[in-house]
């Protein structure tokens, strides 16, 4: 093992602070000992930095960790979760019930942190928001954090400017400060987050960067030599440096200088040592990723003056020291909050009554009654543009419902047109209409960090980016966030734009994905029927699939109505008397083949019976019987059409049905000569139909 050549390791710091700072260290390469696994180094280093924010700086109590007005702050190196989860040990966060009902008990008691990475333990491997009280967002997959934060800022500044009010002016000014490192910074989502931040002047938003040039593989020289200070003063940020991570009057200062800024967002740089106080081990890869063993431990321990054979220790004042400094300070701004939100209720009840349905994740009393309904057409209309009046629709009633797209408003038809709705920007926090730029990764992101402040935020995209943003998207579905992602232009329905743009295997993303909803309905009034089950979902992403050209809007005095949609699937028309031969599946802009294809089957006395089925998430969440009224497990004679991949169709129509669908990547040509290349019309499905009846019958 080689000797650092670091410069020597002097305490710099005495008394409580220190003391405090080193059993941060202390438990945190304990843990990591104990688990055999995790990151020291890290915690290690920065344990000065989260102290001094903690301590002097952060507004939040930790005998209420979900007051609404607290400052969040997000470990987007989640790989250092110790230095977390010994921050909520030591300052004594209470857990929070999913109800958010603060509960007597510790967050993070001793025995979790002793227990870090065990099955259960409320220190699991990466931070997880639910499951943690004070984890205010899953962080793990490097720059999600700070892209999240983003959200929480914008956040931030749209509830302050419509619930601040004279004598309320700081009913929200909460801060929102974000602790990073090298790899946050490599990853592309960082850049479109700060590009956005910084577009945005949100100076509520503080990042904090581990400068410490160390990797996994090594130093980064390897593969990063950004100068990052000029990036983010070309973003249009305030930067500003710390040359020492241990230098708590210098950090206090560059905190000083993020709350005295007023135009923009800081980025403040700090020089750190990873794995300070590690003789061996210190600045180098080795202290990032592994326990540092049990001698390397004893020496840094000696190295900070610390009892060398003691685990899990924390010296007598700690606690209490804790609670004199963001404790005392917390409850007095949390208290004189709710205070205040009581004579808030009193002046502006119905503003008070928002705040209170937000934040509980209910909706206005009313929400859905402006939600339209349809009537018949046969040329129809397309699924973006139903979606687009039922958005406008549920706006209305829904004020804290915003969101936008990534540069493609125009063509996904997300824009809330509601008078005085208004568009997002450093000049306007009011607008409910957000501009994510060409930044789908970050939009997705900023969509979490937006809900995680209790908006209801909507983001929207062509269906093929959801490739782009599927980080993000799988951190929704994580943190049970109930963001609403848009999609249009769902499948080679785009027709001329080409395989590029033609989504082919993304339908079987989404479905494999935990916890999503997926729903891509048939015609204007499942589209209704899909807003109307997003918007009650609490714990749940959804994602909306739609198409780019129009589609026949069903008669439902002829077929079954769409609140059937609810179920996920149901039968939309049957064969009379008794059970049919087939049945025909569809989601999306292929029920309507599979209704054509019906009445063609019907005509030549073949018992058919078509099932639209615009989400599997919500089908399979019903019982057996239901399932088993839609697809009868005697009627063998099944033909799924979508204009998909087949991946996962089996399913519903068992081995030996058949899935009309797509194995290539589509093509580049005006939508009809596509459906016939790839045989989307009534006659191949009913071919395949009474191909389906033989077989069965053989
Ligand atoms: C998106 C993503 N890619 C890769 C990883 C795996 N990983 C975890 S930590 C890490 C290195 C991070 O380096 P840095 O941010 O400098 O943290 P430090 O080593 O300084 O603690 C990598 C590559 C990850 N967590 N997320
Ligand atoms: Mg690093």
């Amino acid at each position: 093992m080689a000797v650092s050549t670091a410069s020597p390791i002097i305490p710099v710091h005495q008394g409580m602070d220190l003391t405090t700072i080193n059993t941060i260290r202390t438990l945190s390469m304990d843990a990591v000992q104990a688990a055999n696994s995790g990151h020291p180094g890290t915690p290690m280093a920065m344990a000065p930095v989260a102290y001094c924010l903690w301590q002097r700086f952060l507004r939040f109590d930790p005998q209420d960790p979900v007051w609404p007005n607290r400052d969040r702050f997000v470990l987007s190196i989640g790989h250092a979760s110790m230095l977390l989860y010994s921050l909520l040990h030591l300052t004594e966060v209470r857990a929070v019930s999913k109800d958010y009902e603060t509960l007597g008990d510790a967050s993070v008691p001793l025995d979790a942190i002793k227990a870090f990475r065990q099955l259960d333990s409320r220190c699991p491997g990466h931070p997880e928001y639910r499951w943690t009280s004070g984890v205010e967002t899953t962080t793990g997959p490097l720059g999600q954090g700070v892209a999240t934060s983003v959200g929480m800022a914008i956040g931030r500044q749209w509830l302050a400017v419509r619930y601040n009010r004279t004598g309320f002016e700081n009913l929200f000014d909460f801060n929102v400060y974000a602790l990073c490192g090298d790899g946050c910074m490599m990853e592309g989502i960082s850049s479109e987050a700060a590009s956005l931040a910084g577009h945005l002047r949100l100076s509520n938003l503080c990042w904090i960067y581990d400068n410490n040039h160390i990797t996994i593989e090594g130093n980064t020289s390897l593969a990063f030599t950004d100068d990052v200070a000029t990036r983010f003063i070309a973003y249009g940020w305030n930067v500003t440096r710390v040359g020492d991570a241990n230098d708590l009057e210098m950090l206090a200062r560059a905190f000083q200088t993020f709350l005295n800024t007023n135009d923009r967002p800081t980025l403040i740089i700090v020089d750190s040592h990873i794995g300070y106080g590690a003789p061996h081990k210190q600045d180098t890869s080795g202290a990032h990723g592994e326990p540092l063993g049990e001698d390397e431990i004893r020496l840094a321990k000696r190295n900070y003056g610390w009892p060398e054979d003691k685990k899990f220790y924390v010296p007598d004042g700690v606690y209490d020291h804790f609670r004199q400094g963001i404790g005392t300070r917390g409850k007095q701004l949390r208290d004189a909050w709710f205070a205040r939100i009581g004579e808030y209720r009193k002046q502006y009840p119905d503003l008070a009554e928002e705040l209170f349905r937000m934040q509980h994740r209910q909706l206005p009393e009313g929400w859905d009654r402006d939600l339209p309904e349809f009537p018949a057409d046969p040329k129809g209309l397309a699924t973006r543009e139903s979606s687009a009046k039922v958005l406008n629709a549920a706006a209305k009633n829904i004020p804290w419902l915003i969101g936008g797209a990534a540069d493609l408003a125009p063509s996904t038809k997300t824009r809330i047109t509601l008078e005085g709705a208004g568009d997002f920007s450093a000049e306007n926090f009011a607008g409910r209409n957000l501009h994510f730029g060409i930044r789908e990764h970050a939009m997705g992101a900023i969509l979490n960090g937006l809900s995680l402040v209790k908006v209801r935020p909507f983001g929207s995209g062509f269906f093929i980016f959801v490739d782009y943003l599927r980080g993000s998207l799988r951190l929704s579905a994580l943190m049970e966030l109930p963001v609403i992602y848009v999609f249009t232009h769902d499948s080679i329905g785009v027709g001329e734009d080409g395989p590029t743009h033609q989504p082919i295997e993304q339908l079987a993303h989404m479905r494999s994905m935990p916890g999503l909803i997926m729903i891509r309905p048939a015609d204007a009034n499942e589209v209704s029927e899909a807003w109307k089950v997003i918007l009650q979902l609490h714990h749940e992403p959804a994602v909306l699939v739609l198409t780019r050209q129009a589609v026949p809007t069903i008669d439902r005095t002829k077929y079954a109505p769409a609140s059937g949609l609810a179920r996920g699937a149901y039968v939309l028309t049957d064969a009379a008397g008794a059970d049919p031969e087939v049945i025909l599946i569809g989601t999306g802009s292929e029920v309507a083949l599979c209704l054509e294809a019906y009445e063609q089957l019907t005509k030549e006395g073949v018992r058919a019976r078509v099932v639209s089925m615009p989400s599997w998430e919500l089908f399979d969440d019903q019982d057996k019987s239901y399932r088993e009224s839609v697809l009868p497990p005697q009627v063998k004679g099944r033909v799924s059409v979508e204009q998909a991949s087949d991946f996962g169709w089996a399913k519903y129509t068992g081995s030996e049905g058949h899935n009309v669908c797509i194995e290539t990547f589509g093509a580049s040509a005006p939508l009809k000569q596509l459906l016939k290349k790839f045989g989307f019309n009534a006659e191949n499905i009913v071919a395949a139909a009474k191909s389906q009846i033989a077989k069965h019958r053989a």
